[in-house]
């Protein structure tokens, strides 16, 4: 545990833990050791494909695009000093990103899954969009770190501010205040701004991560403090994943490190599949979907097409199943008439194995039926 060296372990070395440093593995260990305490920890990517752009990617990160709001530096927007000077730029900016906009992502349902399965030890967050919630993972599992949208108080008294009144506020860009009487003070969501401390809870639980027998990182920089610490809390010898553009922090320094880098979608799809959660988890995600017609846009998406290639293969493969199934009992059949004893137990719900060899005796005797399975001639 502690902080660790950033340097790349050896291709060349073995992992400890798993059989092998890739996703599959992972989805090995999984099953084999009955892996119940999953601890996760995310950031702002797992969000930017439900449309909130994350703080630092180059050209689509919220601080590049931050011009409109005019301030010296973008990190201003959630400095508390600038706030009490001007709370106006993060207003605009809260309006845009208040909750209730956007549609959880694949990546938070497949933390919801985790829970389903009673897998999920903690859901550490950085966000403050509230799409984990949203996705239906309980408020006890899910510690975020930086706060959160989801309350809000005056800044000089601490009293709560009544939520349908913020939202009044928020969507027409207004500052709220305090409503007590002689306060007047300025009124922010529970929001940790630069110069602020981070919740109890935060710190109740910063040392959880050494019971947890994976550890999931996705969609983080890892570079804000001390949330960009919590990976190293893991002991040595408990596999961890990250699932990210590119890599960041030490994570790829220990044996037991699997990277999957890339689009973050992409990398839960696969780790899904490579657990045979897949179906499970699209129809999870698709309980998120406030408007199914929205569905036909995601397909539209360059990644969905991919899935919607993948589907179709599967379809086919499953309808020459199915018809390879007739093979099965009409050969029955035929082997009745001549007398031969039966191939099969007769059952037509052929698994791809029993295809497989129905495709070798279609190629005996019914290539005739089947001409595409004749691969010898006869
Ligand atoms: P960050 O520093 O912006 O890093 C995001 C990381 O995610 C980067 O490594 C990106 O490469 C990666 N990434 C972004 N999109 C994808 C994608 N589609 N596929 C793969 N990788 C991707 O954000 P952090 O969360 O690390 O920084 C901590 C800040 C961000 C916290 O204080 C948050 O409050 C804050 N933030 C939150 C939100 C939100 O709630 N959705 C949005 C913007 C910023």
């Amino acid at each position: 545990m502690g902080n660790e060296e950033s340097t790349l372990v050896d291709e060349s070395t073995l992992p400890s833990v798993l059989e092998a440093r890739n996703i599959n593995a992972v989805a090995k260990y999984i099953k084999d050791y009955n892996v119940r305490n999953v601890v996760l920890m995310v950031g702002a990517g797992i969000s930017t494909s439900a449309g909130i752009p994350d703080f630092r990617s180059p050209d689509t990160g919220l601080y590049a695009n931050l011009a409109f709001l005019d301030l010296e530096e973008p990190e201003d927007v959630f400095d508390i000093g600038f706030f009490k000077e001007n709370p106006k730029p993060f207003y605009a900016l809260a309006r845009e990103l208040y909750p209730g906009r956007y549609r959880p992502t694949i990546a938070h349902s497949f933390v919801k899954l985790l829970d389903n399965k009673g897998m999920l030890l903690k859901h550490f967050t950085q966000n403050i969009d509230c799409l984990e919630r949203q996705a239906g993972v309980p408020g006890d599992k899910i510690i975020e770190a930086h706060g959160s949208f989801a309350t809000q108080r005056c800044i000089e008294c601490k009293v709560p501010f009544p939520d349908d009144n913020m939202h009044t506020h928020v969507e027409k860009g207004e500052v709220p205040r305090c409503l007590e009487k002689d306060c007047d003070g300025l009124v922010k969501p529970d929001i940790v701004f630069f110069g602020e401390a981070l919740p109890a809870s935060f710190h109740q639980n910063r040392e959880l991560p050494a019971e947890a027998d994976l550890c999931i990182v996705m969609g983080t920089s890892l570079t804000v403090q001390p949330f960009a610490s919590l990976p190293s809390m893991c002991m040595n010898g408990t596999p961890r994943v990250l699932i990210n553009m590119d890599r960041v922090g030490g994570m790829g320094s220990r044996q037991d490190d699997v990277l999957v880098l890339g689009d973050i979608d992409a990398g839960v799809r696969k780790f899904a599949r490579a657990l045979g959660w897949e179906e499970e988890l699209e129809a999870l995600w698709e309980e998120t979907n406030p408007n199914p017609k929205d569905r036909e846009a995601e397909l539209a998406s360059p990644q969905t097409r991919d899935e919607r290639l993948q589907d179709e293969v599967d379809r086919l493969a499953a309808e020459v199943d199915r018809t390879l199934g007739v093979s099965d009992a009409y050969q029955q059949r035929v082997r009745e008439k001549l007398g031969e004893p039966s191939a099969s137990s007769g059952d037509s719900s052929t698994s791809s194995a029993n295809s497989a060899n129905s495709a070798n005796s279609a190629d005996d005797g019914l290539s005739h039926v089947f001409p595409h399975l004749a691969h010898k001639p006869y």
